[in-house]
């Protein structure tokens, strides 16, 4: 039995007390503040709240650190220059699942997935799509579910895991039987410094991966993954145009009819379904669609259980989830888009089905060192007003009115309650949150930000 120190005691931190402990190895926990889940701790493991107690890391054998906690962290850094392992929750499930494989003579497969966005919404098609297929499956990770609990999951055979930066930071020989990086935009660079440290992190989920899905219209991001990745990777394209040497298993092809051009989603030249079918809106969700596909494919999924889920699927609430329809004038919530990535597939999803000038966006919040101007083309083409919210309001504002066009479209706010006040009373024909800011300065979380817009749309719309 091993000496472990939990830091942090958020959810994924209690879980891995709790596994740690019926384990039978020695826990301590500390965290930098007095944590509410303290309450929730077993009996037995000894607690240093109010300050990461340095000591008890250096006492470890092991430390499991939860996400949110950057290692550079002094206490943390010096118990690594000492030579002690510090690894994330998710690392120790891996551990434990596949020696209990091993145990049982069993193999589950895991679907890795990490992003910058839409991670959850393809980890949860991916679990629909598993669930469809008959089989038992856990889905957990940055989602929400810390990893180590699918382990009590009766029966399990197949686990579908989101994955961040963050809690790939801390973990090595993932050895996924499919993993994917959907997309790549600036996001927590104030922990990894630049785009370069960024990507390091992401492609962690390639570690001894036997298959993998690569997006081929990004081609500086597809060119990298390839880089990394063993002889066989599912290619999948949402553009016709692909070259260097690929094709795409999975794409989607344009079709011109008496109704315009209607898109299907194919598998190897075969149509699969029709895009108007699935009802998640926008480009976006059309590349989430074939990478959910793709990725359950690669695992044998069946494939008509897998249409059926993307038929249904009506979205995650507060990712670009539908609200309101109110005399023609249609309110989305994207509280969930807190960076620029996010926000540019949701104006540009949006702006494909709706048309130029067609949004009234309201933007803001808590900025993380990201470059705004690059929102600046597709707000000068998609939005026809725009409202800053939040403590980086001013900061997007100075952005926004260097651009003659976007100069006499932008108001600054503050409120979000003024937003959309000031959104319904615009003769945009959506009005879109997506704010490309973390809400923190504001709201409790992007949650509680989602619904209290949904509660001023009600307001405003009843
Ligand atoms: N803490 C410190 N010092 C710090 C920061 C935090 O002591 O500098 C303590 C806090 O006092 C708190 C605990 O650490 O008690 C919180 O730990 P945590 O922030 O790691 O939160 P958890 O509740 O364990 O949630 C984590 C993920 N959180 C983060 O990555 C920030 C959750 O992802 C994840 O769902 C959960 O584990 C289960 O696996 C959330 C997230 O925001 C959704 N993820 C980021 C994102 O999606 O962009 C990466």
């Amino acid at each position: 039995m091993a000496n472990y120190a939990v830091v942090g005691l958020g959810g994924s931190g209690l879980s891995a007390v709790n596994f740690l402990v019926k384990q039978g190895h020695d826990v301590a926990v500390t965290d930098g503040n007095f944590p509410p889940l303290a309450d929730k701790l077993p009996q037995g493991v000894q607690t240093y709240f109010g300050g990461i107690d340095g000591d008890i890391l250096l006492k470890a054998d092991r430390i499991v650190i939860s996400p949110g906690i950057d290692p550079a962290t002094p206490a943390v850094a010096n118990a690594i220059k000492h030579g002690v392992s510090v690894v994330s929750d998710v690392q120790v499930f891996i551990e434990n699942l596949k020696e209990r494989d091993k145990q049982r003579g069993t193999h589950t497969p895991i679907i890795a997935i990490t992003g910058s966005n839409a991670k959850s919404t393809v980890t949860t098609l991916v679990g629909l799509m598993a669930t469809k297929s008959g089989k038992t499956v856990g889905v957990g990770g940055n989602i929400g579910t810390p990893a180590l609990d699918l382990l009590a999951i009766d029966g399990i055979d197949m686990v579908v895991l989101e994955l961040s930066s963050f809690q790939l930071e801390m973990m090595s020989g993932l050895g996924a039987d499919v993993a994917t990086i959907l997309n790549l935009s600036a996001d927590h660079l104030d922990r990894h410094g630049d785009m370069v440290g960024y990507l390091a992190q992401k492609l962690r989920i390639f570690d001894d991966v036997k298959n993998a899905v690569v997006w081929l219209d990004d081609k500086e991001l597809a060119r990298t993954c390839i880089a990394h990745l063993p002889k066989h990777a599912t290619m999948i394209s949402t553009s016709g145009e692909i070259g260097e040497g690929f094709s795409a298993e999975f794409c989607l092809k344009g079709e011109h009819g008496e109704q315009g051009e209607k898109i299907h989603l194919c598998h190897n030249g075969q149509k699969l379904l029709l895009a108007d079918e699935i009802l998640i809106k926008g480009k976006h969700n059309l590349l989430n669609a074939l990478s959910a596909l793709a990725l359950g494919h690669a695992v044998g999924l069946d494939m008509t259980a897998m249409l059926d889920v993307l038929r249904t699927f009506k979205g995650l609430p507060h990712r670009c989830e539908f609200v309101a329809d109110v005399n023609g004038k249609v309110y989305f919530n994207d509280s969930k888009g807190t960076n620029i990535g996010a926000t540019i597939s949701a104006i540009d999803g949006l702006g494909a089905v709706y048309g130029e000038k067609s949004l009234a966006l309201i933007l803001g919040g808590q900025g993380k060192g990201q470059d705004f101007t690059e929102l600046v083309p597709f707000a000068r083409t998609f939005a026809d007003s725009i409202y800053l919210i939040g403590q980086d309001a001013k900061l997007i504002y100075d952005v926004f009115i260097s651009d003659d066009e976007l100069a006499n479209r932008t108001h600054k706010v503050f409120t979000l309650d003024k937003a959309v006040e000031q959104a319904y009373q615009s003769c945009a024909k959506v009005v879109l949150l997506s704010p490309a800011c973390a809400s923190l300065d504001q709201f409790k979380n992007y949650g509680e930000r989602g619904d209290k817009f949904v509660e001023f749309v009600k307001q405003w719309t009843n």
